[in-house]
């Protein structure tokens, strides 16, 4: 949440920042602004909401100059004003812009206030440019008066710097917040995630926990958390993989839920053989396989939900205990960890911060090891995971998770397969399962072809306030999903229940203004949802209902029948996501909301 980028050149660097921001609008999107560094000084444009409002400040007044640092706002700590967006200054040409929390904000905002300091913010950042400006007062290199300042700070962040004294740098730092370098030709960059940089360099370091650098024309020098210069590795973008691009589709989380049949295949691609999970997917030693005896995973959001799956497929195919647990939950408890327990953590991006957070508490508590199921190859979360499943999925824009969803539960399927078969799973069943896998990019596709008869359906939603959703086993966590997805893009108040608990309290709710959203799958619980069901019908609550033909539910009175294939149940979870992701996309459009960036969300949740 919140993007950064800095950039120095022998150009003019405004549209460079700019055409940044608006790469990374997806992290926040609450107010944007500029400082831009020239011979006169140090000059800001500040809005509130989106990067157009920022540019279109820039076309009343062009602002130039060849160093600047820019930023796009998530606000935790003050409104979404003007004088809260970044950049904040300190004593008119020392400006900074921020991405994290600063935990002692309080002490430090006083401290600063008794030395004279006046805050034209609410918000726990303004501190910190304070602070530099101090230390600067005694210790003229900017470099140093930087590293000075960050020893005071409790929280995360990833900062830039620009000072009008020190016209031949920028100073960036991170720790707890993602930040990239990236290398050019006499010009280099910051940013929050390399996709903001791809229109300058396809060359970046991955900065480490605690490190600050110093980026200056030719040179970008590295200091870690001790002050030590360090050189870290460059490595090259793969270009292949960028999808920026809307393409035909109006939304990017149209393109992503129609992507879906592809990323799930590459998600498959070298994992699988004829007849096998590889367990070379985890790499070079999958010994650790052998050796679990009980699974913890752990995650947020839309990533919970997946592991939530997880625990059903790895229950029941390995036979092996599985908790899961939200990492905001986890990682503030005692845990117990069991011996020879697997750490599982999932994150889209890789940067989520109270995955993170368990990460790094899990490491001391000795589980057998660490594994990550993330769709960024470069993320924090990869590098500190002893191994890395990656989903494959390509870049995901959409703040409203779905390709990243499925292609979590794609690796999971994988995950509990390969554990499974060293708990007693048969070969032939194995081949089955690696069967239905292969067949799964098919079935998803055959699910998006309901798309026009569930674009009908959500017509009927537009007015509705409430939904609510309805699972059994494994299809419970996706009713939970659904709902999310319901809730993130329109606004609806959505809730999921597994379907025998709604005697027990939300069937209180039911009347004809709630729609129910019922996922049947066909198996052995197929009668008594059915009964949940007729529960529902007679109270006369409008059911809509998604299953396959042979569960010989179809339109009537008081039920709208909507087609999901007839899949392996081990696949159910995965096609039945799909009508969903359509259902809420379609609803989020006839309400007219902002499907892509939904209001107070953002994507990748780098603040605890
Ligand atoms: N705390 C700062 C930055 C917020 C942020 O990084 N959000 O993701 C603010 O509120 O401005």
């Amino acid at each position: 949440m919140c993007g950064i980028v800095g950039a120095i050149a022998r150009r003019n660097v405004s549209k460079i920042l700019i055409e940044g921001l608006s790469r990374l609008e997806y992290r926040g999107y609450d107010s944007a602004g500029v400082a831009i560094n020239n011979e006169e000084g140090v000059f800001s444009h500040r809005a509130v909401g989106k990067v157009q409002a920022l540019k279109d400040k820039f076309s009343d007044q062009l602002l130039d100059g060849k160093m600047g640092i820019a930023h796009t706002r998530w606000a935790t700590h003050g409104k979404p004003t003007e004088s809260n967006a970044h950049p904040h200054f300190s004593g008119g040409d020392l400006a900074l812009v921020h991405n994290g929390i600063i935990e002692n904000h309080e002490p430090l905002r006083l401290e600063l206030k008794a030395k004279g300091y006046v805050f034209q913010s609410e918000t726990d950042t303004e501190v910190i440019v304070h602070l530099i400006h101090d230390a600067l007062k005694v210790e003229p290199s900017l470099l140093n008066a930087v590293q000075a300042s960050l020893a005071k700070l409790e929280g995360a962040f990833a900062i830039g710097v620009v000072q009008n004294d020190d016209n031949e740098r920028f100073i960036a730092a991170r720790k707890g917040s993602p930040l990239v370098v990236g290398v050019g030709i006499e010009e280099n960059f910051v940013a929050s995630d390399q996709l903001a940089l791809l229109h300058v360099t396809d060359q970046f370091i991955f900065l480490e926990e605690g490190d600050v650098v110093d980026v200056t024309l030719d040179k970008v020098t590295i200091y870690d958390a001790q002050g030590e210069q360090q050189d870290r590795p460059v490595s090259v973008f793969n270009h292949s993989i960028d999808a920026t691009d809307k393409g035909e589709f109006r939304h990017y989380m149209m393109k992503e839920i129609y992507e879906q049949p592809k990323v799930i295949r590459a998600c498959l691609e070298g994992r699988i053989s004829d007849n096998k999970v590889l367990t070379s997917c985890f790499g070079a030693d999958s010994g650790f396989l052998k050796q679990i005896e009980n699974i913890h995973i752990v995650a947020c959001g839309t990533s919970y939900h997946a592991g939530m799956v997880a625990k059903y497929w790895l229950e029941e195919l390995a036979g092996l205990p599985c908790s899961v647990e939200v990492a905001s939950e986890y990682r503030y408890r005692k845990v117990a960890v069991p011996k020879n327990t697997l750490f599982l953590t999932l994150s889209q991006s890789g940067e989520t911060a109270d995955t993170l957070a368990a990460l790094r508490m899990a490491k001391s508590l000795g589980y057998l090891t660490t594994l990550a199921i993330c769709n960024v190859p470069s993320s924090t979360l990869v590098r500190e995971s002893a191994l890395t499943l990656l989903t494959n999925a390509g870049a995901e824009i959409g703040v409203a998770s779905t390709k990243a969803f499925t292609t979590q539960l794609t690796a999971l399927l994988l995950t509990s397969v390969a554990i499974a078969v060293e708990n007693g799973l048969s070969a032939q069943e194995e081949s089955a399962l690696v069967d239905a896998m292969r067949s799964l990019p098919a079935y998803v596709e055959s699910a998006l072809a309901e798309d026009e008869h569930i674009k009908k359906i959500a017509d009927r939603f537009a007015n509705k306030h409430n939904a609510l959703f309805l699972g059994r086993g494994a299809m419970f966590p996706i009713a939970l999903e659904g709902s999310l997805k319901l809730k993130e893009i329109s606004y609806i108040h959505a809730e999921a229940y597994p379907a025998g608990e709604l005697k027990h309290g939300p069937l209180a709710l039911v009347d004809e203004d709630m729609p129910i959203i019922t996922l049947v799958p066909h198996n052995d619980m197929l009668d008594k949802l059915k009964s949940n069901m007729q529960e529902v019908a007679a109270r006369g609550g409008e059911l809509y209902v998604f299953a396959d033909k042979d569960t010989d539910l179809h339109n009537e009175d008081n039920i709208v029948f909507t087609e999901v294939p007839k899949v392996d149940s081990i696949l159910e979870p995965i096609v039945h996501t799909i009508p969903l992701q359509l259902l809420s996309y379609h609803v989020a459009v006839v309400k007219g909301t902002d499907v892509d960036q939904p209001r107070n969300l953002a994507k990748s949740v780098t603040v605890e």
